[in-house]
């Protein structure tokens, strides 16, 4: 959980139009937008609206309906932007490349090159 007080999260502030970001899909729950450092051709970066959760194994075990709806706005932005072909990444952890305590998805698809992750 964010402490009561913090400052709200990047994505927060994306979610809520204070940051500009190409936004490619939008549930009353789930944001997706394009990457801003992308790592691949197609590279999106799928989270909650709200943060509450810092990761993946917090989402699921919290809320199982709402990673479910996250990883389903992911489906639906790999079959428009890459053919349905793609990578998920949850990176969870500073020494795991976490960077935003936020959870978020990396949607990396297009031609990838060998062993490339988010
Ligand atoms: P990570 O899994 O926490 O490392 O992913 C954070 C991602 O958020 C990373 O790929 C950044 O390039 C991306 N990002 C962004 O798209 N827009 C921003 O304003 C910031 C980070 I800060």
């Amino acid at each position: 959980m964010a402490s009561p007080g913090a400052e709200p999260s990047i994505f927060s502030r994306i979610a809520a139009r204070e940051i500009p970001a190409t936004i490619v899909a939008e549930t009353d729950h789930i944001i997706a937008f394009n990457d801003i450092a992308p790592q691949a051709p197609v590279h999106v970066v799928v989270t909650t609206k709200t943060e509450q959760y810092q990761n993946v194994g917090q989402l699921a075990a919290a809320d199982p309906a709402l990673l479910a709806e996250l990883v389903a706005v992911a489906e639906r932005v790999a079959l428009e932007h890459c053919d349905g072909e793609y990578r998920l990444i949850f990176n969870t952890g500073a020494s795991a490349g976490q960077t935003v305590f936020h959870v978020h998805a990396h949607v990396l698809g297009g031609v990838l090159e060998e062993g490339t992750l988010a």
